[in-house]
């Protein structure tokens, strides 16, 4: 890397929709510009994994591992990075060993170079297996980063110490560039600069940093980090950037230009690329998929450190319960719940059960008199050990002498790919379909045995002149 340059990653083809716009983009959306992005310069673009995965299945007909070796295709000279959620790969929950190992390998097989690996919890026991399994591929495939991610949250026990701590224990583990995830954009500019400063003190691998603008801070959070000294910063093309997604990548890129952290971006390149983009972003409003409402600054999460997205989910719960009342109670509620369940950072899926279960306790009248298995998974260790102290009184009430699990959860998971392998030898045609079904069961079978139907027409068949060519 270049003294001084701040490299950018561009999240137009994954967090960039995925925030705005459900997901929604599609391979024919990024092809045209393909060319385009990859003379850019950027560090890398992220373009796979996240909710891309099932979205590719569930709703848009394309399979995600075409869609990777399309765009590898189409753009050579750019590292593509994706994001997976350690042990849960990309789905939602444990999975063994074996699937992370070989998910991670064919993903590299496949095109990606940058593997950003994050748990839900920080629990470093969940991201082990995935990171181990990228420097292995590091054997043949030389060019794959193994990025960790430290996924930020504010609490008690989460001060800047608690974070670089964390940060030197992903160095040791093998961590080639470091990633601090600012999934709801709680992160506020001074803590920024600080935090920053003092990871680029203590840490000698690359600092990459990934913030949103849900909360108003996102373009000062990326200007002190650059300040502080961060290496990578995420930003979005103008047309998908901001609101619930990353600050806008021209913005950044002007800013600093003719300053000793220039980018060397160019704005003219940039803006010729951005100019296709706001084509597919009124295409993804006319279709509904993105509704303007996510661009504007949401200050209720710097109120009460829920993520914007969390709030969103609770207002609908509520108004599908015929409670749209307890709104102000429900989010009272969540601070205690979290506090209660050792104070996870709030991100799929520890948000979905904090807010659910603040919702039953407020509702039912009683904290805790009703308890989802989620939660009660929860504070039995089941998805990792959770951050700080979890209320005991709770745990027995939620769980009475139920089983505690204080090993990695993954060791109590046998290898799977056999199973997998077998469940899907009727339709599966590649060990890439394997590890879909692997991932979405349901999903996955339906759309391999959609995308392999014999397409059948009833139209009778037309006869070109070509066709009875002689000649
Ligand atoms: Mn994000």
């Amino acid at each position: 890397m270049e003294k001084n340059k701040l490299y950018i990653t561009d999240t137009i083809l994954r967090d960039a929709h995925q925030s705005q716009a459900a997901t929604r983009m599609r391979l024919e959306d990024m092809l045209p510009a393909c060319e385009m992005l990859d003379n850019i310069g950027y560090w890398s673009l992220e373009c796979w994994g996240g909710a891309t995965f099932d979205t590719c299945m569930r709703f848009l007909n394309e399979d995600p591992w075409v869609r990777l070796r399309t765009l590898r295709e189409a753009m050579p000279k750019t590292r593509l990075q994706m994001l997976l959620r350690g042990q849960n790969i990309l789905g939602y929950k444990h999975y063994a060993d074996d699937v992370v190992e070989e998910f991670v390998r064919k993903s590299i097989e496949n095109g990606i170079d940058v593997i950003r690996i994050f748990d839900a919890l920080n629990d470093v026991r969940n991201m082990e297996t995935a990171m181990k399994s990228v420097k292995k591929m590091q054997l043949t495939h030389p060019s794959a980063i193994c990025e960790a991610a430290i996924s930020y949250t504010t609490s008690p026990v989460h001060n800047e110490e608690y974070f670089v701590t964390l940060a030197k224990k992903l160095e040791k583990m093998g961590a080639d560039t470091i990633a601090v995830k600012d999934m709801a954009n709680l992160l506020l500019p001074m803590e920024a600069y600080s935090l920053i400063k003092k990871l680029k003190q203590e840490i000698s691998v690359p600092i990459h940093l990934h913030t949103h603008n849900t909360t108003g801070t996102g373009d000062m959070v990326n200007l002190m980090a650059c300040q502080a000294g961060v290496d990578i910063v995420d930003c979005a093309l103008s047309p998908l950037a901001n609101g619930t997604s990353q600050p806008a990548t021209e913005s950044l890129v002007a800013t600093l230009k003719g300053t000793d952290r220039d980018t060397g971006l160019d704005l003219g390149k940039l803006s010729d690329v951005a100019e296709h983009f706001r084509k597919v972003a009124q295409k993804l409003t006319k279709e509904g998929f993105l509704d303007p409402k996510v661009l504007s600054v949401d200050t209720n999460t710097l109120r009460y450190q829920v993520p914007g997205g969390m709030l969103s989910n609770l207002i609908k719960q509520l108004k599908e319960a015929k409670h749209e009342d307890l709104f102000y109670e429900v989010l009272a509620e969540i601070p205690r719940v979290r506090k209660d369940f050792g104070y996870p950072p709030l991100v799929t899926p520890t948000s979905q059960i904090v807010g659910t279960q603040a919702v039953l306790n407020v509702m039912s009248g009683e904290r805790y008199k009703m308890v989802s298995n989620e939660s009660k998974g929860l504070l039995a260790g089941q998805y990792g050990q959770l951050p700080g102290e979890i209320n005991e009184e709770v745990r027995k009430k939620a769980i009475g002498d139920g089983e505690i699990i204080t090993c990695r959860p993954a060791d109590l998971i046998k290898p799977e790919m056999e199973k997998y392998r077998k469940e899907s030898a009727e339709f599966a045609k590649s060990e890439e379909d394997v590890l879909s079904y692997a991932i979405f069961p349901q999903v996955a079978e339906k759309f391999i045995r959609e995308r392999d139907k014999p397409k059948v027409t009833n139209e009778p068949r037309v006869l070109y002149v070509d066709d009875c060519s002689i000649n």
